[in-house]
């Protein structure tokens, strides 16, 4: 980016900045032209900006600019996304796409070219979002929370599903806490509501046998996603937030909330005491463990006690009286014994 691009990103932040501390309120142009030593015309081509990607302020001519209640705001506008995480120790950027393919081939084109943790990329629409093991990831566009993160954890890729579980615990943790919502937790990367999955999560590592390069952790949540949105596919197992709510949730919101509940539970990772922070609470909030499950692992599939889960993140399964253990498989729950 060369340096007028840096000034004008960085006026559009502060405008931005200026209207969104004083949300619902006119402000007038000459105000903001003065504040951000700009002329007027350079304030209305700003704000002409902000409005394309998806910001509704209201123009009042001689009168000036004003920014709705920034909890109503759903567009994911770039600007009001980074504007909204200036205060995120760990995520710095957010890259906001209308359509892409992935946001997970984003992010690793990123990761290759060296660039630091804490890049997030989300999409509205996704052509071609997957899941684990080739599966896909199903999108309705404008509704939906589709994002991947950057991260260079500190842990040995034999560990990497604990990043798994502690960022299901971290989004558990908002959806329950600043929702409202009954989420649970399903063994390794599944949030449910109401036994729908409302959100799916997919961990992809690059290193060697003793070093993580990088992860890149991609997530789906539906927000505000009805009923009819879903494809036969899925209509069955998945739903939303609006669908177990009734409400609309602004997305922008519910972004950064997450990544900043993930910023602090990410750095539990590089610690010995951290770790088992994580995997306590994981283990408090698990829906699988004491459930009777069907576990699938390629062709092979078995039928137990979810028991436990391990230091590493694995899933102890009762089967005929014997343990076994489980480092990435499918789960179904039947019935809690
Ligand atoms: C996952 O895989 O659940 C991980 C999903 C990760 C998606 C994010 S979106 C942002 C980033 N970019 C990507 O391209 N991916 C990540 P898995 O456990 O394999 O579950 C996939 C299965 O979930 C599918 O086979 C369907 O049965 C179901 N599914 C697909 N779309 C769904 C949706 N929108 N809601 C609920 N279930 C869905």
């Amino acid at each position: 980016m060369n340096i007028e691009n840096i000034n004008r990103t960085l006026n559009r932040f502060k405008l931005l900045a200026l209207l969104a501390d004083n949300e619902n309120k006119l402000i007038s142009g000459s105000y903001l032209a003065k504040k951000l030593n700009l002329t007027r015309q350079s304030i209305f081509k700003h704000i002409n900006a902000l409005k394309e990607e998806g910001l509704k302020i209201d123009s009042i001519p001689q009168k000036g600019y004003k920014i709705p209640l920034l909890l109503q705001i759903d567009a994911m506008s770039p600007t009001f996304i980074n504007y909204l995480l200036k205060e995120n120790d760990l995520f710095h950027t957010c890259l906001s796409f209308d359509e892409t393919d992935s946001t997970q081939t984003v992010i690793k084109k990123l990761a290759i070219a060296g660039a630091s943790q804490g890049i997030v990329a989300t999409a509205d629409y996704q052509n071609s979002g997957r899941g684990r093991s080739g599966r896909t990831w199903v999108n309705s566009k404008g509704n939906n929370l589709m994002f991947s993160i950057l991260l260079r954890p500190k842990l040995l890729p034999g560990n990497i599903q604990l990043l798994n579980l502690a960022v299901g615990l971290a989004i558990r943790t908002v959806l329950v806490s600043e929702y409202s919502l009954n989420a649970d937790l399903k063994w390794p990367n599944d949030i449910l509501i109401n036994d729908k999955k409302v959100c799916g999560i997919l961990s992809e590592v690059a290193g060697e046998p003793d070093k993580i390069y990088y992860a890149i952790t991609g997530i789906g949540l539906n927000v505000n996603m009805q009923k009819h949105d879903f494809c036969v596919e899925i209509e069955k197992i998945a739903t939303s937030i609006l669908i177990e709510s009734g409400k609309n949730i602004s997305r922008p919101y519910l972004l950064v909330n997450i990544l900043n509940k993930l910023s602090s539970t990410v750095k539990l990772l590089e610690t010995p005491e951290g770790l088992k922070k994580i995997l306590k609470s994981y283990k408090e909030s698990c829906a699988t463990l004491g459930k009777e499950v069907i576990v699938s692992q390629g062709k092979e599939t078995h039928t137990g006690t979810a028991t436990d889960i391990t230091e590493q993140g694995a899933l102890v399964v009762k089967i005929n009286g014997k343990d076994m253990l489980f480092f990435a498989a499918d789960i179904k729950h039947l019935r809690i014994k």
